[in-house]
């Protein structure tokens, strides 16, 4: 009885504070996690789709993984008709949107595996945002030839 009354309560606590309180990984869901192993001991390309369910934007700024010794955020072009990437230090998702790191365009580029990474593992992948919160989100490991 005093369980099923307080809780409504402590519960509403918990609201407000987290209300209060909330950091941009709160509120990024992130789905359809996955890296493009290739061989060779070459970097692997990190790939998520990154939904922001808060009414403020999130700012994604970095990651890093255990598995590997670096990860950095990079961007594809094919502006001059090769194949180039560059790194950029952030990425924006904008309060209810959505922001996409796929082949051709933004990536994680993992490099220096800690071990070599085969297709069907995961590799745990932390999100790293502005406001120093984070977000572990597993990737699958998928072959070279993934699209
Ligand atoms: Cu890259």
């Amino acid at each position: 009885m005093t369980l099923s009354r307080s809780l409504p309560l402590l519960l509403a606590g918990l609201l407000c504070v987290g209300a209060a309180h909330a950091t941009q990984a709160d509120h990024v869901r992130a789905s359809d996690a996955w890296i493009r192993v290739l061989p060779g001991g070459l970097p692997a390309g990190g790939y998520v789709i990154l939904a922001n369910e808060g009414d403020q934007p999130a700012v994604l700024d970095g990651a890093s993984s255990a598995a590997y010794g670096s990860v950095m955020l990079h961007l594809s072009s094919t502006d001059t008709g090769m194949g180039r990437m560059r790194m950029v230090d952030h990425l924006d998702v904008p309060a209810h949107g959505r922001a996409a790191l796929a082949p051709g365009g933004y990536h994680f580029m993992l490099m220096h595996a800690r071990k070599p990474v085969q297709p069907g593992q995961t590799v745990q992948v932390v999100l790293h945002f502005a406001d120093g919160s984070t977000l572990a989100t597993e990737f699958l490991a998928k072959p070279a030839n993934a699209l």
